[in-house]
């Protein structure tokens, strides 16, 4: 061969071989589908074995894959958590304390990192998020809290309205999103639903269902709250007092009227009217057809009903178009496995299904979520991949929304920068490790506001919780899990917890000390909420 061909022959060679190597190793890096939904407790995933309803696809993921039993969140309120989730830094770092607080979208965040590394990378649905979100090749976010019903979106920073209902919606723009991406590229998608959010409006196909079903109450859904703390006994998020008649249990504003319940006995005419106004007319029409025959059943009744008949009654009302609207969500999920299956993706891509907190329905006869209490705290969280998670996995280990940062980097290969606080659960979660944190921190900040749960932050082990609500109170609580899984008692001065107090005290010392939290920080931010 002549010198020139030789040459000419190597370079080929070594061309063809660099190209095999780029090849062989981007699409071995996992894709990741992150799914979150906004408000799900876990109790209506049917996979945790509460008996309240069936979701039959996201149960898929635990059935393949993992299922979290404790996993909780760092912040119990929906952008906060999301800032957690995006940076794997506590809200005292990122600086998201609350739903107000400004979001610094210029630190740094997984999917910039990962779109560094040659990821391609969308954002779909909520995010709660003022800003152009950074780190995305493609974002269509809602603008605020979005609408159920004809929603608008902002895509790549243009808005538009979308016909149709949001879950759907949502999940089409996903599905849309993944058939036109580069397919030579591995991909992060955070596909993130509205519902069940507030005022938990269903998709006309679940009304006639949903409606229909009775729901089993939960043992707490008189409770009291003696043998509580103030903080218990002053929020407002109680299911018979403190919920909206128009705008949440969908009684006519005019029925509220002829009945004699006072305005200002929270209606949210306001929303209700809103909500309605936003249907076309098909949709307007299922409403009616559902919602008519309620206000007439509840016409007739209401003055008969108990205290106590009210609240069953509302309590029902709630669930039917809570897990109605959990429905879609789940539907959504079946569809993106489905894609991912007839893809041929789904060995390579671990599909994540978790929510931006807990929520409570009806535990201690409240709906809504902050406090630390269990059903807040904890988020669902299940988890497919199938090269290293076995089916049917279940990790007890207490890890956080803070981790998904940090784990997801560890999953792609890409380095963990060393200001994130959550740490890696990929070898939790394959059962090649049982070591990891012994607890939780846990901080609230948003207060006074909506729903009135005053500041705290706190710890949680696997048996005990200790916690502090400041502010306008300085009141401690400690909670034995293992004997008083429901906290309706707090032992926080039963001498039998001396010992267990003092060794609670001085964790939560050493973690704020980890994570640099301190009071100081808890009085800049009063301040800066003060100020606004
Ligand atoms: C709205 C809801 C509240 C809810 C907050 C925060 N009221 O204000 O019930 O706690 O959002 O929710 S509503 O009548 O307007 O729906 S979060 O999930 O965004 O943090
Ligand atoms: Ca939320």
């Amino acid at each position: 061969m002549k010198p020139l061909l030789i040459i000419l022959f190597a370079s080929m060679l070594f061309i063809a071989g660099n190209a095999q190597y780029n090849n062989a190793n981007q699409p071995s890096r996992p894709n990741i589908v992150y799914i979150m939904s906004d408000d799900h407790g876990y109790q209506a995933v049917s996979a945790y074995g509460y008996g309240l309803n069936k979701t039959p696809n996201i149960d898929r993921l635990a059935k393949e894959g993992a299922l979290f039993t404790t996993a909780t969140v760092t912040n119990s309120l929906c952008a906060p958590s999301r800032a957690v989730m995006l940076t794997g830094k506590h809200s005292f770092v990122n600086g998201k304390v609350d739903n107000e607080a400004r979001f610094d979208w210029s630190q740094d965040n997984f999917p910039k990192l990962l779109r560094n590394a040659g990821y391609q990378t969308a954002l779909i649905g909520k995010i709660h998020m003022d800003g152009l979100p950074q780190g995305f090749d493609y974002s269509a976010v809602m603008p605020d809290q979005g609408e159920y019903y004809n929603p608008d979106f902002i895509i790549n920073g243009v808005e538009e309205q979308i016909k149709g209902y949001i879950t759907d919606v949502t999940t089409d723009l996903a599905l849309n999103w993944l058939d036109g991406r580069d397919k030579n590229k591995p991909f992060c998608l955070l596909y993130h639903q509205k519902a069940p959010h507030r005022e938990w409006l269903a998709a006309t196909r679940h009304f006639p269902e949903y409606t229909k079903n009775t729901y089993p109450e939960p043992a707490t859904l008189f409770d009291n709250y003696d043998g509580r703390g103030t903080a218990a006994q002053t929020a407002e998020m109680n299911i018979l007092k403190d919920m909206n008649w128009a705008g949440d249990s969908k009684i006519k504003p005019e029925l509220m009227d002829e009945l004699g319940i006072p305005e200002t006995l929270k209606w949210d005419k306001a929303a209700y009217i809103k909500n309605l106004g936003r249907m076309d007319p098909e949709q307007r029409k299922a409403w009616d057809a559902v919602y008519d025959p309620i206000n007439e059943d509840f016409k007739k009744r209401y003055a008969s009903m108990s205290k106590e008949d009210l609240m069953r009654w509302r309590y029902q009302r709630y669930m039917q178009d809570y897990l109605g609207t959990v429905a879609a969500v789940d539907d959504g999920v079946g569809r993106m496995l489905d894609y991912l299956e007839k893809n041929g993706l789904t060995e390579n891509t671990i599909v994540v299904y978790t929510s931006d907190q807990g929520f409570y329905l009806g535990e201690h006869g409240w709906f809504d979520k902050r406090f630390m209490y269990e059903e807040s705290l904890r988020t669902p969280l299940l988890i497919r991949y199938p090269k290293e998670i076995k089916p049917g996995t279940k990790i007890n280990s207490l890890v956080q929304n803070l981790d998904f940062a940090p784990t997801f980097l560890d999953y792609a290969g890409v380095a963990i920068p060393k200001e994130m606080q959550g740490e890696s659960f990929r070898n939790v979660v394959a059962e090649k490790t049982k070591k990891f944190r012994d607890a939780i921190y846990y901080t609230y900040y948003e207060y006074p506001s909506i729903h009135m749960v005053k500041r705290h932050y706190g710890i949680r082990t696997d048996r005990y919780k200790l916690i502090h609500f400041y502010y306008d109170v300085d009141e401690w609580e400690l909670y034995d899990l293992q004997k008083d899984p429901h906290e309706m008692k707090n032992v926080y001065n039963d001498p039998a917890y001396l010992k267990v107090r003092k060794t609670m005290h001085k964790k939560l010392s050493a973690l704020r000390k980890k994570y640099k939290d301190s009071d100081n920080n808890d009085q800049k931010f009063i301040k800066q909420f003060l100020k606004k």
